[in-house]
């Protein structure tokens, strides 16, 4: 008999089983109908009886959930049949729990990142059975574990570090605090004989023009016949021997002339399917499909005369990752399905992000999410969940820690996407600078997980891909991790203390994480928050804030730049194109100073909720100004202007896999149109590299620095401006705009014209109506010129005028208003 799967979706309920008097929870009923997988917040939401946490200010009044002991309980019937073993098979439990079958204890487990198959064959009976899982409070275990091992350094309040579970759970500077519990991912189970596929674990490889397979298979026995395993992929079989007793097996396949796996922006995603087969003597047992992908892999950190590189080489081609960290899209990840992460991950490429980084503090996430990768090209590096804490080495923390990994390591081999792993989470640096030494003194606080247990496991068995023990590292603890010079670096004194204009003052190797915050878009604030009247401080406003004095860092970080406008809408658009122009301002500098930097890893590119946040697209799913200034700034091909030694330098970026050969002309403008000086040069850049040119003082000299500026333009269309002065202190004349708007089958057409430059011209196209969206959303339009910006947007959007909506903004009108 092959292996019959059954999952356990239906005619669950929810109770709680045991109340906690000092989180009292409000009267509920004796049960709650509840979904699988899910958990008790979605649960009790379905069902009514709470308001929804991510609304207005409710998830303060939600806190006694995750205190509390819940029970979830589903029958299922079973009849003889013929097979050898019977087993519960629990892909997720989140998290401390205790799984019953016809009350009978059957499993005690305390890691969400783990799954768990429970033999049960003596278990389970002829007819109906129950299968109850009982969770205990998340909390209330991460404490007790607290007190057993003793309390270690913490970025938060919060005992994240003392329990396997989504550490962003227990609420983030982005996050709100909803410790779950759940049955999180299905719940099956499955009948089996004689033998079955525990492990697939395949290391793909290139050979010359060919691609080389290894395969190793591990398998779970219920009797000694001897087996045979069989590989296929394409057309090519490869079939061993497994001998009675033996429960493992390798096999090897060479296929001639494979085409290579490559990000998206250097080539396609052939992906090829690899068909393994479990034999006993007279039938197929059991079978499993991956699909694999051929690509080289190498992480070069050699030392060199700054410090220590560190870059991705995929088939032998230096990448620059334009990158952006991702986090989980939902504090309640059951809800992400498939369709969810091609959207968000989607919305990823259209940015021209060529790498997600799965944050520690988050999940491994689903195979979906890098099956998506693998096929939409999508580089992706996952970080082992430790973040911004110490870490207990100590049991019952190890050896969950040691599970987890080895079970995780093993799940992702088949995913081309996945390029490098990563150890922790700024825990190194937290050590070097965060006062955690003398609270530790002479306790374990993680480090043997970064540098000896995650390599070896790695080492034994994924040797094919990079790991390195932290972001940020140095690539020494002899080093500060935290070093321009050297590995990876996070900035994060930009946003926090010093105005943004300090990236110049980084020339990192790579960095990792930097980031800037804004607020979500218009429809996203209206939806989550009903403040009356609505303002950046308004309670609600406040409490979807979580950054340490997140509003007086936005403040102090735009006023440099931009005028201070503290209306609602305006404020809004200040705050979102600040936030734009910040990053978009960061990304050029590293990315033209391609070489010796190797990365730029945005901070952050999706939320979880509805959020003030460092985010390019909000928790509604919207694109914040800074997704269309990632997607600039990002561009396979960037022109842009920078200070070099001294002198002001046009730089082309050239990301693309093609060269790129083409007229540049500069021009010294007046915001009027007026040419003071024109430069014309010839642009030679070849693919993957970047070129520079150095202008000549008459390009360079302003005049009137308020007045004047730069624009170059290639011949692709590629663009750069050049400002003397900050955006507020510039001569911008207010109404230099004339519209028309054109209505289109799916939406409309809008079309500025400038009479006199007309800097930072926006659409919010969401301001006009919740679900319309913008082709573009950020322009700088110089006098004489004009933009179409194309909305998509439902019929019922032209019900009322766009002009009317305030989606079209202008700087122009708020610098001169702020001047009057
Ligand atoms: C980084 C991340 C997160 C945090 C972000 C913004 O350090 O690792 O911990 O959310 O900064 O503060």
């Amino acid at each position: 008999m092959p292996v019959v799967r059954r999952e356990l979706t239906q005619d669950w309920t929810l109770r709680l089983a045991s109340a906690d008097p000092s989180h009292q929870p409000p009267p509920l009923p004796p049960t709650v109908p509840a979904s699988v997988p899910g958990c008790v917040h979605t649960d009790l939401l379905a069902a009514g009886l709470i308001s929804d946490p991510y609304l207005d200010e409710n998830e303060l009044a939600l806190d006694w959930i995750g205190h509390q002991q819940w029970s979830y309980t589903t029958r299922f019937t079973h009849s003889a049949g013929d097979f050898d073993r019977l087993d519960l098979v629990c892909d997720g439990l989140d998290t401390v729990a205790t799984v019953l079958l016809n009350g009978h204890q059957v499993g005690r487990f305390f890691n969400q990142h783990r799954s768990y198959r429970i033999p049960v064959t003596d278990v389970v009976r002829e007819g109906e059975n129950e299968v109850e899982v009982v969770f205990d409070s998340a909390w209330a275990y991460a404490e007790s574990i607290k007190q057993q091992l003793g309390d270690l350094p913490n970025a938060y309040p919060t005992p994240f570090n003392f329990i396997r579970k989504m550490a962003c759970n227990f609420g983030w500077d982005w996050g709100p605090t909803v410790v779950t519990a759940g049955i999180w991912k299905p719940i099956a189970i499955e009948t089996w004989s004689t033998a079955r596929l525990a492990q697939v674990r395949p290391t793909a490889s290139v050979r010359g023009a060919g691609g080389h397979v290894r395969l190793e298979l591990d398998l779970d026995r219920a009797s000694d016949s001897p087996l045979t395993a069989t590989a296929r992929i394409s057309g090519l079989v490869a079939t061993a021997d497994i001998p009675a007793g033996s429960t493992s097996v390798e096999l090897t396949l060479d296929v001639p002339d494979v085409e290579l796996w490559w990000p998206h922006d250097l080539g396609s995603q052939p992906l090829y399917d690899l068909d393994v087969e479990l034999s006993g003597p007279d039938s197929v047992l059991d079978r499993r499909r991956q699909r694999i992908g051929f690509r080289s892999i190498r992480l070069d950190t050699h030392d060199d005369e700054i410090g220590s590189a560190f870059a991705l080489v995929v088939n032998d081609v230096p990448i620059f990752v334009r990158g952006a960290n991702w986090i989980p899209d939902d504090c309640f990840p059951s809800r992400i399905t498939a369709d969810r992460l091609r959207t968000r991950i989607t919305q990823g490429v259209d940015a021209n992000v060529n790498l997600l980084r799965v944050w520690g503090g988050g999940l491994y996430e689903s195979d979906d999410f890098y099956g998506l990768c693998d096929e939409l090209g999508v580089l992706v590096w996952q970080d082992f969940l430790f973040a911004c804490a110490a870490y207990p080495e100590e049991e019952p923390i190890r050896g969950e820690v040691i599970a987890e990994a080895r079970e995780n390591i093993s799940r992702l081999m088949p995913h081309p996407s996945l390029v490098l792993w990563d150890g922790c989470n700024e825990n190194i640096w937290g050590w070097f600078d965060w006062a955690w030494q003398e609270p530790v003194s002479t306790r374990t606080w993680g480090s043997g997980y970064y540098l000896d247990i995650l390599p070896g496991l790695m080492a034994e068995i994924d040797p094919s891909r990079p790991y390195y023990p932290g972001s940020p590292f140095s690539g020494t603890m002899d080093i500060h991790p935290n070093d321009d010079r050297y590995g990876l670096r996070h900035i994060w004194d930009v946003w926090n203390d010093v105005d943004y204009s300090e990236y110049r003052d980084h020339v990192p190797r790579f960095v990792s994480e930097f980031g800037y915050q804004g607020p979500p878009n218009i429809s996203t604030i209206r939806r989550s928050i009903h403040d009356r009247p609505l303002t950046h401080t308004s309670p609600g406003m406040l409490h979807h804030q979580k950054a340490t004095d997140g509003n007086g860092k936005l403040a102090r970080g735009a006023a440099p730049h931009l005028p201070v406008d503290e209306r609602f809408d305006q404020w809004h658009y200040l705050m979102q194109l600040n936030q734009a122009e910040a990053i978009r301002y960061g990304i050029e500098h590293f990315r033209s100073h391609r070489g010796v930097c190797m990365g730029a890893v945005v901070w952050q590119l999706n939320d979880c909720w509805p959020v003030t946040s460092w985010a390019a697209v909000d928790g509604d799913g919207k694109k914040k100004l800074l997704w269309y200034g990632l997607r600039s700034a990002f561009a396979d091909r960037l022109l842009t202007i920078q200070p070099r030694e001294g002198r002001t330098t046009l730089i082309g970026v050239n990301d693309s896999s093609v060269s790129w050969r083409g007229a540049a002309t500069v021009q010294r403008l007046t915001f009027d149109g007026v040419v003071l000086a024109t430069f014309q040069t010839r642009l030679v850049v070849d693919r993957v590299s970047s070129a520079s040119v150095e202008l000549p003082d008459r390009i360079t000299g302003a005049l009137d620095e308020r007045g004047e500026f730069l624009v170059a333009t290639a011949a692709g269309g590629e663009r750069a401006f050049w400002f003397f002065a900050p955006d507020k202190d510039l001569a911008l004349t207010a109404d230099v705009l004339t519209t028309v708007v054109q209505q289109r089958a799916d939406g409309i057409d809008v079309t500025v014209t400038a009479q006199s430059l007309a800097r930072h011209v926006v659409v919010m196209a969401d301001r006009w109506h919740p679900d319309a969206v913008a082709d573009e959303a950020l322009a700088t339009i110089v006098a004489g010129g004009s933009h179409t910006f194309r909305i998509k947007a439902p019929a019922a959007a032209l019900a009322t005028g766009f002009a009317e909506s305030g989606a079209l903004v202008c700087l122009n009108d708020l610098v001169a208003t702020a001047s009057r």
